[in-house]
C-alpha cells in the first residue's frame, strides 16, 4: 500500500449543481430558466430528458447530506438557482426560495460542513433571455450583481465562501457558439459579447458580495482550463490558440486586466467594436481570494491528414488541424480521454504562473461511466475509482511542484441531469436509481470516503 499525504487543513469535498439535481421547476414560486425552456424542446436533450424531477434534492437534500457525511467530506459545493430566488431575474425576491437554501445551508452547518455555493451555474431566469438576449447582453451583469446581492444579504452570515460563475468558458460557447447548451444559440459574435459580460458579472459581483457579507468573505470564480498538447511542431500555433480560448480569455482579464493578445478575431471579445467599456477591464480584475479550477480531459491536437481524411480517433476542427485521441489512453462514457498527468501540467505550467501563491481549488473533477447495479445491489465503478486515484495523485505532485492547492471537489456527489447528455452518462459517487430515486454509495464513493478520512491518497 502507497500513501500520499495531503497537508493539514486540506479541503475535502463534492460538488453539484442546482438544476442538475434539485427538480421542483415550479415549487414554491420557482421562475422558468433556460434550462427549463431548453430541456423542454424537442431534440435538444438525449431521449427528451429534462431536470423536471432530477434527483429531487428539493425535496431530499436531508438525505443528500447523510451522503455527504458518508464521504466523509467537510465542504459541499453546490449552487444556488437564480429562478428560485428572484422568479423574475430582477425585483421581487421569493423568499420561499431563499428558505430552501436557508434550510440546506443550516443542516449543513449543523453536520458540520462548510456550504460552498455557487451563484450561477448555468440557468439563467428566461425572462433575462428574453429581455435582454441572456449573457449576450450587458445588462444581465448588473442584474447578477444585484442577485449576488440578495444572496448574500440572505445568507452571508453562514456562508464564507462564495464562487460567482461555473464555467464561463462552456456558457458562451456551448450557448451561444454552437448551441448545443441553452440558450441554444449558434453566433460567435453572441458568444465573445456573453464571455464579456459573463466576465463582467463576475467584477460586478466580486464587489457586491464583499459589500453585502456581515463577515468577511472569500470570493472566487470557477474556470473550467484545459491543456492543449500539440502531436507535431506544425499544431504548436494552433494549441497555443485553443490555449487562448480556454484559459487566457478568462485569466487575462481576471489576473492581468487584459484579453490575450494572440486571440483570433470572432475569439477575442477585445476585437468586437464597441462590447469592451472604458472601466470594464479594472471590474473584472477586482481581487479574488481563490480561484477554482475544474478539470476534466486534455486536448491534443493535430494537423489533418493531406487527404483531408480523418484518421482513426480524429475529429476536425478548423484549418486543417484535428483533435486527436492518442492510442493507449482511456476514454469515459462521455468520451473524454483520461490522463491525469494534465491535471498537473494545467496547474503548474498554466495555473500557478497566473495565480502565483493565491489558493486554488479544485471545484470539479470526475469522470462518466455507464453504471449499473449488479445482482449484489453493488455499483462496483472500477474505472472511476482509478480516474480519482489517479487525479489525486496529480494534484499532490503540483502541490509537491508548489502549486498553492487547497482543496479538492470530487464531481459528482449524485448521478444527475448531464445537461445535453440527460440522464445515461452518470458521474456520481452515488448511484441514483431515477425511477424510485433511492441512492446507492458506489465502489468509488467507498473509496473517496477512505481518502477523506486518511487526507491521503490510498490505493483503489
Ligand atoms: C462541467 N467540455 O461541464 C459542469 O460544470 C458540470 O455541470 C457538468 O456536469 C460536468 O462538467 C460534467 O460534464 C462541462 O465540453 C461541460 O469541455 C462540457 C465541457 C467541460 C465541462
Amino acid at each position: 500500500m502507497s500513501s500520499d499525504r495531503f497537508p493539514d487543513g486540506f479541503l475535502w469535498g463534492a460538488a453539484t449543481a442546482a438544476y442538475q439535481i434539485e427538480g421542483a421547476p415550479t415549487e414554491d414560486g420557482k421562475g422558468p430558466s433556460i434550462w427549463d425552456t431548453f430541456s423542454h424542446t424537442p431534440g435538444k436533450v438525449f431521449h427528451g430528458e429534462t431536470g423536471d424531477v432530477a434527483c429531487d434534492s428539493y425535496h431530499r437534500y436531508r438525505e443528500d447530506i447523510t451522503l455527504l457525511k458518508q464521504l466523509g467530506v467537510s465542504a459541499y459545493r453546490f449552487s444556488v438557482s437564480w429562478p428560485r430566488v428572484l422568479p423574475k431575474g430582477r425585483g421581487d425576491v421569493n423568499s420561499a426560495g431563499l428558505d430552501y437554501y436557508r434550510g440546506l445551508v443550516d443542516a449543513l452547518l449543523e453536520a458540520g460542513i462548510t456550504p460552498v455555493p455557487t451563484l450561477y451555474h448555468w440557468d439563467l431566469p428566461q425572462v433575462l433571455q428574453d429581455e435582454f438576449g441572456g449573457w449576450a447582453g450587458r445588462d444581465v451583469a448588473q442584474a447578477f450583481a444585484d442577485y449576488a446581492t440578495v444572496v448574500t444579504e440572505a445568507l452571508g452570515d453562514r456562508v464564507q465562501r462564495w464562487i460567482t460563475l461555473n464555467e464561463p468558458w462552456v456558457v458562451s460557447n456551448v450557448g451561444y457558439r454552437w448551441g448545443r447548451h441553452a440558450p441554444g444559440h449558434e453566433s460567435a459574435a453572441e458568444a465573445a459579447a456573453a464571455n464579456h459580460h459573463l466576465l463582467l458579472a463576475h467584477g460586478l459581483a466580486v464587489s457586491a458580495i464583499r459589500a453585502a457579507s456581515p463577515t468577511p468573505a472569500e470570493v472566487g470564480i470557477t474556470l473550467n482550463l484545459g491543456v492543449s498538447r500539440p502531436t507535431s511542431p506544425e499544431a504548436a500555433d494552433m494549441a497555443a490558440e485553443l490555449e487562448a480560448r480556454h484559459n487566457g480569455v478568462y485569466l487575462g482579464p481576471i489576473f492581468g486586466g487584459s484579453y490575450p493578445e494572440r486571440l483570433s478575431q470572432e475569439w477575442s471579445p477585445a476585437l468586437l467594436p464597441g462590447l469592451v467599456k472604458e472601466g470594464d477591464m479594472a471590474t473584472i480584475a477586482a481581487p479574488v481570494d481563490f480561484l477554482g479550477v475544474n478539470f476534466y480531459f486534455p486536448g491534443y491536437v493535430g494537423v489533418a491528414a493531406a487527404d483531408g481524411q480523418p484518421r482513426a480517433g480524429e475529429r476536425p476542427l478548423e484549418d486543417g488541424f484535428v483533435d486527436v485521441r492518442p492510442a493507449g489512453l482511456p476514454v469515459t462514457a462521455m468520451d473524454w480521454l483520461v490522463e491525469p498527468t494534465s491535471l498537473r501540467e494545467l496547474l503548474t505550467r498554466v495555473v500557478a504562473p497566473v495565480v502565483g501563491d493565491l489558493p486554488v481549488y479544485i471545484t470539479e473533477n470526475g469522470s462518466s461511466w455507464y453504471d449499473y447495479v449488479n445482482q449484489d445491489g453493488e455499483v462496483v465503478d472500477t474505472e472511476r475509482q482509478s480516474y480519482l486515484q489517479g487525479h489525486l495523485g496529480a494534484v499532490a505532485d503540483a502541490i509537491a511542484d508548489g502549486v498553492n492547492v487547497r482543496g479538492y471537489f470530487a464531481w459528482s456527489l449524485l448521478d444527475n441531469f448531464e445537461w445535453a447528455e440527460g440522464y445515461a452518462k452518470r458521474f456520481g459517487l452515488t448511484f441514483v436509481d431515477f425511477s424510485t430515486q433511492r441512492r446507492i454509495l458506489k465502489r468509488s464513493g467507498q473509496y473517496y470516503a477512505r481518502v477523506t478520512q486518511a487526507n491521503a491518497i490510498i490505493e483503489a
